[in-house]
């Protein structure tokens, strides 16, 4: 039988790829893989154990809270709060950057950002769901956390990652060597390496992106939906269309199966939906390192400055192919803005 390797023995054995390390990031990312397990078991029992719906409270975005957004929440700041590897936290459901306070932590070099619990309107409803995190090395030399911490462009993360709460509980990370996943095994509830250097395949054939915005879309994305639709033998066309609703589980997928997601600016949503720091960066990271490609649509995810924590953006991201024909048909039918001024 095949020795399994768990993710603790897994980030042990790669901490040695990180030459003067102290472990610091290898601790942080067992504390994510705790609190994950933690949350997999309320969001297994969530039907049962009255932590479904809405708290009635309203986050920061003008969202209704989940309740199982705020236990996810609880958790992972908790974890991440006590080892002293971790100086600050900026949290989806937060508006403010929250400042490790013990002892150990203005020594901490990281601070993470996360999407505590993604998809959350799926959550009623038992569809897939997930978790997404980001690391960064602090800019600020000592004392506590700081904003600008967190606002530095997506190049400089030292890791990434997400926890896929679906059939079964999945935990796929990068530090930038590659992108390796881990599949709960709840009857020794150990994360078990699965995935082993993932990379997603250069041409897809699945389009995820939600339709029903159609008419409010560029007219480069719309023009993008009918090439997908189209019939063509050589490139086997038409494609797929799926779409969950929970960015984790849809990119998840196409980084498997091959394709491209997309969340394009509306006119509802001129910035876009999806948040820089904590959703699209660390995909963009993880998708990077599979050998795919990440896009505002005209730039590269990782590049971009943020100006804000809960900083918006466009997202088209997954196989490479298929995100350069939606830049190019984007850029082909952008309105100069001289014209659009008009
Ligand atoms: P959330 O952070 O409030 O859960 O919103 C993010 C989610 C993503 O998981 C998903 O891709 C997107 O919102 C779906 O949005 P829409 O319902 O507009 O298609
Ligand atoms: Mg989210």
């Amino acid at each position: 039988m095949a020795q399994v390797k768990t993710l603790g023995e897994f980030i042990v054995e790669k901490q040695a790829d990180f030459q003067y390390s102290k472990g610091e990031l290898s601790r942080l990312l067992s504390d994510i893989g705790i609190a994950a397990k933690i949350v997999h078991r309320e969001v297994n029992k969530a039907g049962i154990a009255d932590i479904l719906g809405e708290t009635g409270d309203v986050n920061i975005q003008g969202e209704n809270v989940k309740k199982l957004d705020v236990y996810a929440n609880n958790q992972f700041i908790a974890a991440l709060s006590v080892g002293g590897e971790c100086c600050a936290i900026a949290s989806e459901e937060n508006e403010e950057i929250i400042i490790v306070d013990n002892s150990v932590s203005a020594a901490a070099k990281y601070v993470v950002a996360l999407d505590p619990l993604d998809g959350s309107s799926n959550i009623d409803v038992n569809v897939s769901i997930g978790t997404i995190f980001s690391i960064y090395r602090r800019t600020s030399l000592s004392g506590p956390g700081t904003l600008e911490d967190f606002l530095q462009p997506g190049t400089e993360q030292v890791a990434a990652g997400y926890i896929l709460y679906g059939s079964s509980t999945m935990m796929v990370y990068t530090t930038g060597k590659g992108v390796n996943g881990f599949t709960l095994d709840p009857s020794i509830g150990e994360f078990c390496l699965s995935h082993p250097n993932m990379q997603t395949p250069k041409k897809g054939k699945i389009y995820s992106i939600n339709e029903g915005n159609y008419v409010h879309f560029p007219e480069g994305v719309k023009k993008f939906i009918k090439y997908c639709q189209e019939e063509d033998a050589a490139t086997e066309r038409p494609y797929s269309s799926r779409y969950i609703g929970s960015a984790v589980a849809d990119f998840h997928r196409n980084l498997i199966k091959g394709g491209v997601f997309l969340y394009p600016t509306t006119s509802a949503s001129p910035k876009g939906k999806l948040r820089l720091i904590y959703e699209c960066n660390p995909m963009a990271f993880i998708i990077e390192q599979a050998g795919g490609k990440a896009s505002t649509g005209s730039k590269r995810i990782l590049e971009v400055v943020p100006t804000s924590l809960h900083q918006r953006s466009p997202l088209f991201i997954g196989s490479k192919d298929m995100v350069e024909k939606v830049e190019d048909l984007i850029a082909k039918h952008s309105i100069p803005a001289a014209k659009a001024a008009k």
